[in-house]
């Protein structure tokens, strides 16, 4: 980890930062119950387990102040009709944003409220995403051949709750109709509790 200001290269083609500490890879084995075809999941998975995508991170002091930052990858496939995503979180610190650049691919984020409030926004290579603090967050890879491609910095104190996410999923499910990428309601999602 570097203690004076630093730079990295991070080519458009492929994506890989010149630098990085961390290389994650997430595999369908760690996606048991995010898919709605709980069926297609399982046929899937005895014959493979698929990776379906990878960051490559620049660590950086989990302290506020600092920005945690580096790039997702995530590969072109579906379960059942359900593209691949990742697992998607709030952030511990609840009141932390995040800032998306978009480097290559086709593909949405999906976020929510505590309160239950949607919003889905479209990845175009080029294009910057704001998630708001409080807004759970979902990449989606809406390619049928392409890896969806993007840059991520978000506070370094602001940590990853996923228990929220595994429980009811998002309120919103990204499917393939009729060969484009569709929004539909999951049938596993539960109002939230109100205190
Ligand atoms: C983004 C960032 C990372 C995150 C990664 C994978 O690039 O938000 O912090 O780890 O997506 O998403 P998830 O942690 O939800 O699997
Ligand atoms: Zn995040």
């Amino acid at each position: 980890m570097y203690d004076v200001p630093f730079t990295y290269q991070l080519p458009v083609e492929g994506g890989i930062p010149s630098t990085w500490d961390n290389h994650i890879t997430r595999r369908l084995s760690s996606m048991q119950g995010q898919y709605l075809d709980q069926a297609s999941f399982e046929v899937m998975l005895r014959k493979e387990d698929t990776l379906l995508y990878e960051v490559y991170e620049i660590k950086r002091p989990e302290a506020a102040g600092e920005l945690l930052q580096g790039v997702s990858i995530i590969h072109p496939g579906k379960v059942g009709d359900e593209y691949f995503m990742t697992k998607g979180h709030f952030h511990k610190v609840l009141a932390t944003g995040e800032v998306y650049y978009c480097l290559s691919g086709e593909g949405v984020m999906v976020m929510e409220t505590p309160e239950g409030e949607w919003n889905i926004q479209e990845f175009h290579p080029g294009q910057v995403l704001y998630v708001l603090p409080r807004w759970a967050h979902r990449s989606v890879n809406t390619s049928p051949t392409d890896d969806l491609v993007f840059f991520f910095a978000y506070p370094g104190n602001a940590g990853h709750d996923y228990s929220t996410i595994e429980q009811h999923g998002f309120r919103k499910l990204v499917v393939e109709r009729d060969g484009k990428p569709a929004y539909i309601d999951n049938p596993r999602w539960r109002e939230p509790q109100r205190s």
